[in-house]
């Protein structure tokens, strides 16, 4: 009765570490493929620190679970969804790690960081209604010395783990865990197809002034490099030929007092919208590598906006509209 009880405690203290770690991992997957600015913490680290984490609890998770599966009074429909949740946090710990090797990208049609964000989500879905089921809910006597001291010694077994994994296995990863590329790739963000505009009748409207391909190239360029960071994983730093949108809006004569934000469209309907003060920081860019641009990476004109992920990266430009509407009352992710 007494062991039984002791090894019950312990299946609590390890799905409540479990449930903690996976609480980690998710918040800094996102907040490592949404924001492009480098922070002190290096998310992806700690990303991948909670991953080896959830791996080095695995045996103890096993036992509690093949106790779980063998009790009868457990029904049916709990215990396959503690499968499915087991299922969903291997493929996701699997696919990130596969990802950090750089070695693999695809499995059959899609990306391995479809596949990872795709079983976080079906992980994160299962876990909730896991939770509505038999939830485990922290208590007081949870935290005492012997638990705390087991979680320190799992935060730097994960520590060594993951600093093993990132000199052994991994290749190089920027902080929000893209591997380098040398190459762009001819990415969407969901389903737009290349344009191939006709740079004769190519216009960007700019307020009132529609500007054709030789007003815009005519602009005076500056010449820089800038990281395209896409959320599929990879990275690839380019040299870029462009103006600044502040110039373009100048050139055209298109006053911003009062604007908030200005709204860059493309041909095929994605838009985003940047803040009136960042605008001196987002280009309008005509080359890539001292050619033009191929139809694939938004021939004529695209933006490039340095720190921010490539999702921002507009293609096919054809309007640059001044708006009222801040930049933060959009999605954080395109919705098209
Ligand atoms: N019009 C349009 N622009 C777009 C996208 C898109 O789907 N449509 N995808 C964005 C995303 S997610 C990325 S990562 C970059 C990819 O640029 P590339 O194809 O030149 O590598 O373009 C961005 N610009
Ligand atoms: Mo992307």
């Amino acid at each position: 009765m007494r062991v039984r009880l002791r090894a019950r405690q312990g299946g609590r203290r390890v799905d409540l570490a479990l449930g903690l770690l996976l609480a980690v991992g998710a918040l800094t997957g996102v907040a490592a493929n949404t924001i492009g600015v480098n922070w002190p913490l290096d998310l992806i680290q700690i990303h991948a620190a909670a991953a080896l984490a959830i791996l080095l609890l695995a045996p103890w998770k096993y036992v509690v679970i093949r106790r779980g599966l063998g009790r009868r009074r457990r029904g049916a429909g709990t215990k396959a969804l503690s499968l499915a949740l087991l299922f969903f946090v291997l493929v996701t710990v699997g696919s990130g790690l596969l990802h950090s090797t750089g070695r693999v990208e695809f499995a059959g049609p899609l990306t391995l960081m479809q596949i990872h964000v795709g079983a976080a989500v079906g992980a994160l879905l299962a876990l909730a209604a896991h939770f509505l089921g038999h939830g485990v809910r922290p208590r007081r006597a949870d935290a005492d010395r012997r638990a705390l001291l087991r979680l320190a010694v799992l935060g730097a077994g994960a520590g060594v783990a993951t600093a093993a994994w990132d000199t052994g296995v991994a290749t190089d990863r920027r902080f929000s865990g893209s591997v380098p590329k040398k190459d762009l790739e001819v990415t969407a963000w969901f389903d737009d197809a290349v344009q191939r505009l006709d740079p004769a009748t190519w216009r960007v409207q700019v307020g009132a002034a529609a500007l054709d391909l030789a007003f815009v190239t005519g602009l005076p360029h500056e010449s820089f490099t800038a990281v395209l960071d896409c959320t599929s994983g990879w990275y690839s730093e380019q040299r870029w030929e462009g103006v600044r949108l502040s110039a373009v809006l100048a050139a055209a004569r298109v006053p911003m007092a009062g604007r908030r934000s200005v709204e860059v469209r493309s041909a095929t309907g994605y838009a985003r919208w940047f803040g009136a003060g960042t605008l001196d920081d987002v280009w309008l860019v005509t080359g890539v590598g001292g050619r033009p641009l191929g139809y694939g990476h938004g021939f004529p004109a695209r933006i490039v906006a340095p720190g921010r992920r490539g999702f921002w990266w507009v293609k096919w430009v054809t309007s640059i509209e001044p708006s009222s509407r801040p930049a933060w009352a959009q999605s954080v992710f395109p919705l098209s």
